[in-house]
């Protein structure tokens, strides 16, 4: 080597040494200061690498997919925001996600919606798809040794008329729906199969009306038809588990929607499907934290979409917020870790979409980490002996532990950059790869 770059080498080299032991010599200290509270670090880290997230495919392509139907985003759903370097093929999907996951910490799942359906030239329709159309992507994820979870698309395609899909009055365009519901689980089950992990099929449905109908129950009822005809077939829940995704209003939609809460919650309840609760689908001040525990009395297991809406269902990136961290609290707190499927919701194409992905990422196994390293024995002992000023006083305090010594570690521990130094490496991609798009 030359001498000069040998002493860029080495000087770089010694950098990244002291790092990496200041990073080891905070976390010690940290490790003491959690100690006192009772609380075991190594073991919170432990069980954060056992949570996987779901991460959500249509963050790297504002919701595209790749069926070429010549249809804008629409039913309900809206992209705002037109940063250079998109996905366009499902290529560069895979490649743009494999960048996001080697910048995350831990080991994550692939969520796919069935609009991603590789055609082989062949134009085959929602009511005709099957495995064969996913066979890349599910030897991709196999050869990357993550699971994968799987959405029937009920948007952007002709077959949505005046709004509807599965509510529809015309038992066609029901049929049309209820077969592409059916053959979604199917290929759920395959995925299911060929990775031996439980795929999760979750079904949206963009139905509403915009102004105040006339009859709220006729499409309920419908609903309840389709549904029960889409979920008919038994299909093994080792392969394949379904859960379905209320909703309050959408745009067009501001109205009425079928799909509400109560009409899945009951749904769900009565059937044995798993409900998905989103973060962005309720009252603009109302939280999913506080459902978790309550439809878990009922329900033995249940998915999130963490989103973040912004005055409405705006599906911002997901960032560490009080919700957030409430959402965290309840599934760590609760004891519900095995019973909640933690999956993401949210597609920004203002900002750059890998970075998108690694921040909202990042921050939900933040905010997990947070809930794993609050001296929660403390303050549930606190509680029970009804002392409610140590316990507000303690919540408080634990706000500012070291969190950031442990999270940083937590990192280095898993080999992926320590802070910020994750976005130099998604600048380095920007400029090689995706400007070149
Ligand atoms: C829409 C729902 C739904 C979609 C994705 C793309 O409001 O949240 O989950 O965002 O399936
Ligand atoms: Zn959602």
């Amino acid at each position: 080597m030359h001498p000069i770059r040998f002493f860029i080498w080495s000087r770089n080299y010694k950098t990244l040494m002291s790092n990496t032991k200041n990073i080891e010599k905070s976390y010690q200290l940290a490790r003491e200061r959690y100690a006192q509270l009772g609380v075991d670090t190594d073991q919170a880290l432990a069980q954060l690498a056992r949570i996987s997230i779901s991460m959500h495919c249509w963050q790297g392509d504002d919701v595209g997919g790749f069926e070429n139907v010549g249809g804008a985003l629409g039913d309900g759903l809206a992209v705002t925001g037109n940063y250079p370097g998109k996905a366009r093929t499902p290529e560069q999907l895979r490649a743009d996600f494999e960048k996001a996951l080697s910048l995350i910490p831990g080991s994550h799942r692939f969520n796919i919606h069935a609009c991603y359906a590789e055609m082989d030239g062949r134009k085959v329709e929602r009511d005709e798809l099957s495995a064969d159309q996913f066979k890349n992507w599910i030897a991709w994820a196999k050869s990357l040794k993550i699971g994968m979870d799987f959405n029937q698309t009920y948007f952007s395609h002709p077959m949505v008329k005046d709004g509807m899909t599965l509510t529809h009055p015309d038992k066609s365009v029901r049929k049309f729906w209820i077969e592409h519901g059916i053959r979604s689980r199917e290929i759920g089950a395959a995925i299911g199969k060929a990775l031996g992990k439980t795929c999760l099929t979750n079904l949206w449905i963009p139905d509403g009306m915009k102004d105040t109908p006339a009859d709220r129950r006729g499409p309920r009822e419908r609903l309840v038809e389709s549904l029960d005809a889409v979920f008919k077939k038994k299909i093994d829940r080792k392969l394949n588990v379904d859960s379905v995704e209320p909703k309050l209003f959408g745009i067009g939609a501001e109205s009425y929607t079928p799909g509400s809460h109560e009409f899945y919650l009951g749904y769900a309840v009565s059937r044995g499907t798993l409900l998905t609760l989103d973060a962005g689908h309720y009252h603009p001040t109302e939280g999913i934290a506080d459902k978790i525990s309550s439809v878990l009395c009922y329900l033995p297991e249940i998915a999130l979409h963490v989103s973040r809406g912004v005055r409405w269902d705006s599906d911002h990136v997901v960032t560490l917020t009080d919700e957030l961290q409430a959402i965290a609290q309840e599934i760590v707190w609760g004891g519900y870790v095995g019973r909640v499927r933690i999956g993401l919701d949210y597609f920004d194409a203002s900002i750059n979409r890998v970075a998108a992905w690694v921040i909202g990422t990042r921050n939900m196994i933040k905010a997990l980490l947070l809930a794993l390293v609050a001296p929660i024995a403390k303050l549930k002992q606190f509680e029970r002996d009804g002392d409610y000023t140590s316990r507000l006083a303690l919540m408080e305090d634990a706000k500012v532990l070291p969190f950031g010594a442990v999270w940083d570690y937590y990192c280095q521990q898993k080999g992926v950059p320590v802070g910020d130094a994750w976005l130099a490496e998604v600048k380095r991609y920007e400029r090689d790869v995706l400007s070149k798009r």
